[in-house]
């Protein structure tokens, strides 16, 4: 429907939650799982298809960075695609009978409400910062792994700003505490941003391999694949570093050591022509592509498990 082909005010999101929870009780379970600097509930929905707790699930979050809107918009099209597509679709099917999963729209509710309001381009949340007039922290810079080296801000003023210590920001702590506590069931991470087509995986805050670098190479390579041949579009892929540039403290590098071996970063459409300002025409592609690499990769891991 049209209503996932455009963007969505904060308040519209909030009561979409609240919308989905109601026509899909079934399926759809709403967990808080902390809120944000400016006290603003953090949603996380739990979808699942079997009645029976399942032991696997997977965790999508979107909308870390404030500015790229079409991550919330995917964590919409993805709900809405599931809910609607299971029992039709057989990979949607295939996927919540073996994982429940779990869902963060926007994870930066503070700072996507600021670029509606005050400043489109706004990327960080919206803390306060002792000793410094400039607000937010880089909630992609703020886990703890290398925290705060090479590739982010000790500076409170820079976009990079990757906070005090890590896990300063109650955004960033309110996702670690929650895969902390669900660790042994959650097999996949995913981290929604944009832009510039991008299908990454650990690590970003070194050039360390992985010990399962060729495996993640493979999913992603075929990922990659698949979006060129169904809607003729390329998306580069690799370890973060390497792809696209040494960034530490980010929540995929993060899930990846808690122990989370399936753990990546795509970056949405784009490759520069819009950038983060993404007219909504383009909302539906963008998001079957992510919604197909979504596919393969939580395909693969029930393979694999
Ligand atoms: O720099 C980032 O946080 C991401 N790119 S963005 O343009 N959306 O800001 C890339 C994140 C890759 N993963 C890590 N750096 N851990
Ligand atoms: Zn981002």
């Amino acid at each position: 429907g049209v209503f996932y082909e455009r963007y969505h005010s904060l308040e519209d999101i909030y009561y979409w939650i609240n919308k989905t929870k109601q026509d899909y009780s079934d399926m759809v379970q709403v967990i808080l799982i902390g809120s944000s600097s400016e006290k603003r509930p953090l949603y996380v929905l739990k979808l699942s298809g079997r009645r029976e707790e399942v032991k696997r699930a997977m965790w999508i979050d979107c909308g870390i960075h404030a500015r790229e809107w079409i991550a919330p918009a995917f964590c919409m099209w993805f709900v809405k695609y599931a809910l609607a597509f299971y029992n039709q679709n057989t990979e949607i099917t295939e996927i919540l009978n073996n994982m429940d999963v779990y869902i963060l729209t926007v994870m930066n509710p503070d700072g996507y409400k600021y670029t509606w309001t005050t400043d489109r381009m706004w990327r960080k949340n919206r803390s306060y910062n002792k000793e410094s007039n400039c607000l937010g922290a880089d909630l992609n810079r703020n886990f703890d792994a290398n925290w705060c080296t090479q590739g982010a801000s000790d500076n409170p003023c820079d976009p990079t700003y990757c906070g005090p210590f890590p896990e300063s920001e109650p955004e960033s702590q309110a996702v670690a505490r929650f895969l902390r506590s669900h660790k042994e069931t959650v097999k996949l991470y995913l981290s929604i941003h944009s832009y510039s087509q991008m299908l990454l995986f650990p690590y970003s805050c070194s050039y360390d391999e992985v010990p399962n670098h060729n495996e993640l190479f493979e999913v992603v390579k075929e990922a990659s694949a698949k979006i060129r041949r169904y809607y003729r579009n390329n998306y580069k892929y690799g370890p973060g570093a390497k792809t696209i540039y040494l960034a530490p403290g980010g929540s995929d590098d993060w899930a990846y050591n808690l122990g989370i071996k399936y753990s990546f970063t795509f970056e949405l459409q784009d490759r520069g022509r819009y950038g983060f300002l993404l007219p909504p025409s383009f909302i539906p592609q963008a998001c079957n592509e992510a919604l197909l690499a979504t596919k393969v990769t939580a395909l693969h891991v029930i393979k694999k498990l």
